[in-house]
């Protein structure tokens, strides 16, 4: 895991870069931040890996990291994964904010990027990018176990409500509000998007919270059944027939994506979601599908659409997207192009998914 070791470097090298601020623009701080890791990781990498011809370095995926659904980890490495999580969460070795968490650190970025994480073409690599940042700091973490996605196939037919996953994580209360039983009960979250500036957090600790519901318009929202009655092969069967990358990333980003986010509700609604434990294991199971989809048509690297930046003076641009594309996420992981993380073994990613949906095995290098 070259990110762990990278990380660890930068969190070395960067810890002494922090800075508190209650409402957050990060250009600032991450462009001083910036200043000060490029001279001191940059040979550190070179030392270990051959450069890229991008510049970056590159990996050989000679032991790929498994990645299996949460029903397959064994129960030592679900208490593992929980409690490096609720260690992820702790206050104290934030890059980026005085006293926050790694997990405030995912949340500014995630938050910070929202229009270029989301609703264009880079949802797919930018998060598959983004799992790959958690994974290393949940190893940074103590996390030795494998990689895990909520298989949706597992749940679909008795009620996602009644989800097994819900016994692992706890479940609402019924009403909305703070995370009620299971090991995530009293979970604190330290950002909350800025709804007035998109882009800004605002420093504010608070309960993670959750409101299960099928139907988001109802007044009073119902709990329901978190749209079970969406979830069922045929709509498996669509994303896997997409007949190009623009339709499927569309499709994922707006049926199971969105549906799931307002299905669980509460954070999980809100680009603080990163701090619900349910938000990563539902992207890898995106990333599966996406991944499926790649396999069965033995397109890796098919990219298209579009890609919105947000400059530093608050404007919004779009651009054709490209697989040189740049993902970079403040200085919190390799500054890398989409081409990077395309392929689940080359570039910069290393894993393989115990299953892939359609029957199909993960093979190839
Ligand atoms: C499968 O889900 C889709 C929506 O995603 C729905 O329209 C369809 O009726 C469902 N099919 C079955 C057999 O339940
Ligand atoms: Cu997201």
């Amino acid at each position: 895991m070259v990110g762990s070791h990278l990380f660890v470097v930068l969190a070395a090298v960067l810890l002494a870069a922090q800075c508190a601020a209650k409402t957050t623009s990060f250009w600032p701080h991450i462009q001083a931040i910036e200043a000060r890791s490029v001279a001191t990781t940059v040979p550190d990498l070179e030392a270990r890996n051959p450069p890229l011809a991008n510049g970056h370095s590159s990996v050989k995926c000679t032991h790929p990291m498994q990645r299996v659904s949460w029903y397959t980890l064994t129960d030592a490495e679900r208490a593992s994964w929980t409690s490096s999580f609720r260690q992820l969460s702790k206050p104290g070795k934030s890059i980026f904010i005085k006293g926050g968490s790694f997990m405030d650190d995912l949340t500014l970025v995630h938050i910070g990027l929202q229009e270029e994480l989301h609703y264009n073409s880079c949802f797919l690599p930018c998060h598959s990018a983004f799992l790959r940042a958690f994974y290393s700091l949940m190893r940074v973490s103590g996390y030795q176990g494998r990689e895990a996605y909520w298989d949706i196939e597992h749940d679909w037919t008795h009620g996602i409500q009644n989800a097994a996953l819900w016994r692992s994580l706890g479940t609402d209360d019924g009403k909305g509000g703070p995370i009620p039983n299971g090991p995530f009960r009293g979970s604190h979250c330290g950002l909350l998007p800025n709804t007035k500036k998109p882009g800004y957090s605002v420093y504010k600790p608070h309960p993670v919270t959750r409101h299960f519901n099928g139907d988001w318009n109802a007044k009073p929202p119902a709990r329901g059944d978190m749209y079970t009655a969406h979830f069922n092969q045929s709509i498996i069967n669509t994303f896997l027939a997409a007949p190009d990358y623009a339709t499927l990333r569309r499709s994922l980003e707006d049926n199971i994506h969105a549906w799931m986010h307002q299905a669980i509700g509460g954070e999980m609604w809100l680009f603080s979601a990163t701090c619900e434990p349910a938000f990563w294991l539902l992207h890898m199971e995106i990333d599966r599908i996406w991944r499926s989809w790649q396999h069965l048509h033995g397109t890796y690297f098919q990219y298209a659409g579009h890609r919105r930046i947000r400059h530093k003076d608050g404007s919004t641009e779009i651009k054709v997207a490209s697989l040189d594309d740049p993902i970079d996420f403040y200085g919190l992981f390799e500054k890398v192009t989409v081409r990077d993380v395309m392929h689940p073994r080359r570039g910069i990613m290393c894993f393989r998914y115990e299953h892939l949906y359609n029957n199909q095995l993960d093979t190839g290098r």
